[in-house]
This record gives structure tokens, sequence and C-alpha cells, in this order.
């Protein structure tokens, strides 16, 4: 073991060092795919190593830097790619979100919950300098208050992803508070992107509906028109996770997770915005299982802790979000003819 990896060993369960060599979990869906892009731009391409179970990785993303194929919920695979790249820092955002967690509860068990433990135990018994966890909205339930969500409330959610993130959200402060490894987190609300498709989440509609947008002028929505969710635009989400990272953490209240909050809106509010660039663009909604999830959720989130702590604060609205959108996918998908 170089001198290096023997120091951060040393320091196991303690070091907060200086973050040099970052691994990606996750780094091909739809937080993954520009966080590794932008970590790259600030730490060095051959600083980032980008993981993901898929082996197709598109040729550009291949090309900007290291990519292993790693199934988290394998912990000596883990470890062997932690151990070749000298690895001091992970973002871990291999997940199943919550519309196909409540399809495949099973699989989203084992990943969210047996794929972060290994992430923490690797991480604390190599002494890395920080883990990022991000959680979600989803650990709260309908028995939370539903406007301006506090920092600390009930946490009791009924979907399978809920319960994983409120599980990993203790988790994180279990190895935190008994072994000093330094793990820190936000509690994301829907992201919306245009580089990457949706993962398989309940806010999925909030993507989905600009691509059918310009392809189609239409959309049918799988949540009714009235429901609100906080949301928040992709640049936004990776400005949070990487200023969190490098937060001083001696100022840090909570660990995982903080509560961060960008915009909220009804479905009617999204397509209102979208009509302001194709008026002719029409929604109808046909609520399906996903319903019940998003009413569980919060409509607005009080980020008052995050501001504070380590000076939170969202550049996008949903009007610059959405031209931003529409720009940007517009050069993407050929508009039908
Ligand atoms: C999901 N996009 O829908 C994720 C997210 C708050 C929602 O966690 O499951």
């Amino acid at each position: 073991m170089d001198d290096r990896n023997n120091q951060l060993y040393l320091g196991a369960g303690v070091a907060t060092g200086e973050m040099k060599r970052i691994l990606v979990t996750g780094a091909l869906g739809q937080i993954g795919s520009e966080l590794t892009l932008e970590l790259r731009k600030q730490y060095g391409a051959d600083n980032v190593v980008a993981t993901d179970l898929r082996n197709d990785v598109p040729k550009d993303f291949a090309e900007s830097g290291p990519y292993e194929n790693l199934d988290v919920t394998e912990g000596s695979s883990l470890l062997n790619v932690v151990k070749k790249h000298k690895i001091d820092t992970i973002y871990h955002l291999a997940a199943i979100l919550s519309g196909v967690g409540e399809q495949r509860p099973e699989l989203a068990y084992s990943v969210n919950m047996n794929g972060l433990k290994n992430v923490l135990d690797v991480a604390k018994d190599r002494g890395m300098a920080r883990v990022m966890v991000p959680s979600s909205i989803a650990v709260f339930g309908p028995s939370t208050p539903h406007d301006n969500t506090p920092q600390e409330t009930v946490l009791r959610p009924t979907s399978m992803y809920g319960v994983t993130k409120v599980a990993g959200e203790l988790l994180c402060d279990y190895y935190w508070k008994k072994f000093g490894l330094d793990v820190r987190g936000v509690r994301y609300p829907g992201l919306i992107s245009w580089k990457t498709p949706p993962g398989g989440g309940t806010t999925d509609y909030a993507v989905a509906i600009y691509h059918e947008a310009i392809q189609k002028k239409h959309y049918t929505c799988f949540v009714k028109e009235s429901t609100v969710l906080p949301m928040m635009y992709m640049p936004d989400a990776l400005r949070a996770i990487i200023d969190l990272a490098k937060a001083d953490g001696n100022r840090l209240r909570y660990r995982n997770a903080y509560n961060i909050s960008a915009l909220s809106f009804d479905v009617a509010e999204l397509a209102d915005s979208i009509r302001q660039h194709i008026p002719e663009f029409t929604v109808a909604y046909e609520p399906d299982y996903r319903q019940q999830i998003a009413d569980g959720w919060p409509h607005t989130v009080d980020d008052r802790a995050a501001r504070l702590d380590w000076d939170w604060k969202p550049e996008y609205d949903l009007s610059a979000m959405t031209e931003d959108m529409l720009s940007n996918l517009g050069r993407l998908i050929e508009t039908p003819a």
C-alpha cells in the first residue's frame, strides 16, 4: 500500500481531508452523467472515475475520462476499483428511483441499502475524505406537513424508495457519529435536465413533457393537473451537491440530509411556461400508480438550514428553466417534419 493510501488508511474514520481522486457511482444516470462532467471540469478528467452497471457507455462520455463497469451491491468489486484508482472521495448516485422502486421493491432495497452500506464501509475503512450521498424529498410521507416542509419533521414515507432514503439518511448519520466518516447529502426535489432521459422516478413527467412538447406538441401526463411538487433544474442541483462537498464541515448542523429548494409548480403552470414558446401545446391527464407517491410528497420545502450553513441559493426559475430546456432539446431532437 503506497504511502498516500497508508496515510489515508491510518486516518480511517477521521479523515475529512482534501478531495483529489473522485469516484462517481451511477455515473450514467440523470444526475451522474452531468455531475461527472462537471467534476472533471473542476478536478481534472483523470481524477474523476465514472462507474455504472451499464456497458453501453456513450462515446463522448467514454472519451471524457476513466470509466469502470461496477455493481455497487458487490462490495469486493467496489473495493477493487477504489484501490486501483486510489479514490479518496465518493459521490454515490447509484439508486433505484421511486417509480421503478414500487414495481421492483426487492431490487430497490438491494441497490439502495446494500449498495450504500458497501460504499460507507469502503470509505470508512480507507479513511476517505468525503462521501456524498443524495437523499430526496421522498423521505417525506403523507403525515409530513406538505407546505414549507421543515428540515426536522416526520419521516414516514409509503414508497420503498422513500423507506430506503430514510434508512439511508440514518445510516449516513451513524457512520458520521460512530466513525467520523465525513458523509454529506441533500434532499433533492424532482430534477429536470435535457442531457439524459429521466431515470424511472415519479417526477419524470416534468422532463418527458418537454420532449413531447417539441416532438408531438402534446403530452399525456401520469399525474393530475393540480399536482404540485418541488423541482430543480440540473445546473442548480449539481452546484448544490458540489458546494456542500466543499463547505466548511464545522458549519454543518446536519449531515444527511439538507432540505434544498428551488421551484414548486403544478403541471398546469409547467404547461403554461411551455406554451410561451409552443402556443399549440396541449396536455391530457391519465394518473397512474405514481399519483399516490406524488400525493405523499411536499408541495414546498423549507431550506433555510442549507442557506445558512453552506450558502445554498438556486439560480433558475421556471421560465429560465423552460427556455433553456426547449432551446437545448430543440437542438437535440429532430422535430417532426
Ligand atoms: C423520483 N426523481 O422521482 C426522483 C426523486 C423527488 C423525486 O427522488 O423518484
